[in-house]
């Protein structure tokens, strides 16, 4: 069936041609006039078949698996006279110009394997007029006609203001990629490659921590789990493997809760269990945890006195200031911050401080992030990324720019999409500037209904037999069916 469907998709792609009910502008025509460009993301006519295209691709941002096969997708297409240019090490790596060109026999080296690490990657934002200067030389150098960005909010981001700048000369096209699942455009980008592998991966890593945990009876494992300001990789994992004590940060915000409360939540469930006689479970909570917990937040931005007032007042020790870094889109390094063990030893004082301490109660800190990144593409994320691959290359051939590829799953078919990424943007007060905004968990998704419908009883569960199969996507953009589908 999955063949199927990849078969009509393929004979759709060549009568592309944009849905007018997406090409919407941004809120009040805003960004079109900041760009000046009123013919972004318009559909040029085709480029014909006899004119060789020669293309550009720059992966972005943090790596996620399917990467590789997006190139294969894009190869796998590449008529004689085409030519790839891969930009090595990122958008750094465009500016300075470095390069490979690739060929349709690279794909025996890189199809189905994780990682970015064909090309390499970087998080430089390309936004001032010397870096855009630079990105027309060399584009207009290699005689490239058209640049693929693969990369999230941020790189898209920087691909839709790089449509604008080379508009005419060389037409952009974004290819949706994260582990955080942040970047979604509902029913037209359900999902970015890499988020269903990511996923998969640190499920089956918690699911045996948990397994160990019910086994052995002796430890509390408390994991924090990559995805930056959106818990959608926290929450899919706490679907999947129904820990004992698990917050979202979209949920910490809503019940404005700080440190202590936290602290709170995550002891309390220790001690019911204990109560039950079990002095062992697991907790888990998405590395974004630093930016809604307000003593967490100061202690990134500086000022430790927060988090420390907060570990006083249960006797725990104070901590010192971490160095957090950076990037050039303004995002803090969260995987720098120690909050698994920052929260191991609250707990500890907290269990004391409420007289409910107990030596039978062991806690070891663990961190699943950057193994979700590089782990090979799972069957979805592979075909989905060859899918994008491919309709990125079709998109090319119809001479349309400032579009992200999108795809949109039914139970009958799968339709392949160039989203205007000018209907994706907005301007980020704070930041001061134009951005497609990450979209957090939302409240009323089947996915957070079904953690918040289930969590209190996953307090004194153990995984048990039948053991439950990690990974099947409950509600989940209509993956189920193509798993089942890849199965058969
Ligand atoms: P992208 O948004 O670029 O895909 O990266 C996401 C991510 O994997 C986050 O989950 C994580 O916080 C961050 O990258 C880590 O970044 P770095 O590689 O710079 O340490």
């Amino acid at each position: 069936m999955i063949l199927k469907l990849m078969n009509e998709f393929e004979s759709d792609l060549m009568s592309y041609s944009p849905n007018p009910s997406i090409s919407v502008d941004a809120q009040n025509n805003v960004v079109r006039e900041a760009l000046m460009h009123p013919h972004i993301f318009s559909k040029n006519g085709s480029l014909g078949e006899a004119t060789p295209m020669t293309m550009g691709i720059v992966f972005s941002g943090g790596p996620a698996p399917g990467g590789h096969d997006v190139l294969c997708g894009i190869l796998s297409h590449l008529r004689p006279n085409d030519r790839l240019i891969g930009f090595c090490n990122g958008p750094g790596g465009l500016l300075k110009g470095q390069y490979k060109e690739i060929f349709k026999q690279d794909m025996q080296l890189i199809e189905g394997l994780g990682g970015f690490d064909f090309l390499g990657t970087d998080r430089t934002k390309i936004s001032t007029d010397d870096q855009f200067s630079r990105v027309q030389e060399v584009v207009k150098s290699l005689g490239i006609r058209v640049l693929i960005v693969v990369g999230g909010d941020d790189s898209n981001t920087n691909a839709l203001f790089l449509s604008d700048v080379l508009y005419g000369m060389c037409n952009v096209i974004g290819v949706p990629k994260t582990i955080d699942g942040d970047l979604v455009m509902d029913p037209y980008l359900p999902i970015t490659f890499g988020f269903h592998t990511a996923t998969q991966h640190y499920a089956s890593l918690v699911q045996q921590l948990f397994i160990d945990a019910v086994a052995t009876r002796k430890y509390w494992h408390v994991v924090k789990l990559m995805g930056r300001a959106a818990s959608h990789v926290t929450l899919e994992v706490a679907n999947q493997v129904c820990p004992n004590a698990c917050l979202l940060s979209e949920e910490i915000l809503q019940k404005k809760w700080g440190f202590i409360e936290v602290v709170d939540y995550f002891s309390t469930v220790i001690i019911d269990r204990l109560a039950a006689g079990k002095p062992y479970g697991v907790i888990i909570f998405p590395e974004g945890i630093v930016d809604v917990v307000p003593e967490l937040n100061a202690y990134v931005d500086g000022n430790v006195d927060p988090i420390n007032h907060a570990l006083a007042s249960i006797g725990a020790r104070p901590i010192s200031l971490p160095e957090v870094s950076e990037d050039s889109h303004g995002n803090k390094n969260m995987s720098f911050l120690d909050t698994e063990t920052i929260f191991i030893d609250a707990i500890y004082a907290y269990l004391n401080h409420q007289g409910s301490s107990d030596s039978s109660i062991q806690m070891l800190a663990h961190f699943f992030g950057y193994t979700g990144r590089s782990e090979n593409p799972s069957s979805f994320d592979s075909l989905y990324s060859l899918l994008l691959g491919k309709t990125a290359y079709e998109l090319a051939l119809s001479n349309i720019t400032g579009v992200i590829v999108g795809c949109e799953f039914s139970s009958k078919t799968v339709r392949p999409l160039g989203i205007p990424l000018l209907s994706m943007v907005t301007f980020d007060d704070q930041r001061q500037r134009y951005v497609i905004q990450k979209q957090l968990v939302s409240h009323t998704s089947t996915n957070f209904q079904l953690y918040l419908k289930n969590k209190a009883s996953w307090v004194q569960q153990d995984i048990g037999f039948p053991r439950k199969e990690v990974f099947e996507i409950p509600n989940r953009v209509h993956l189920d069916y193509l798993n089942e589908e890849l199965i058969e």
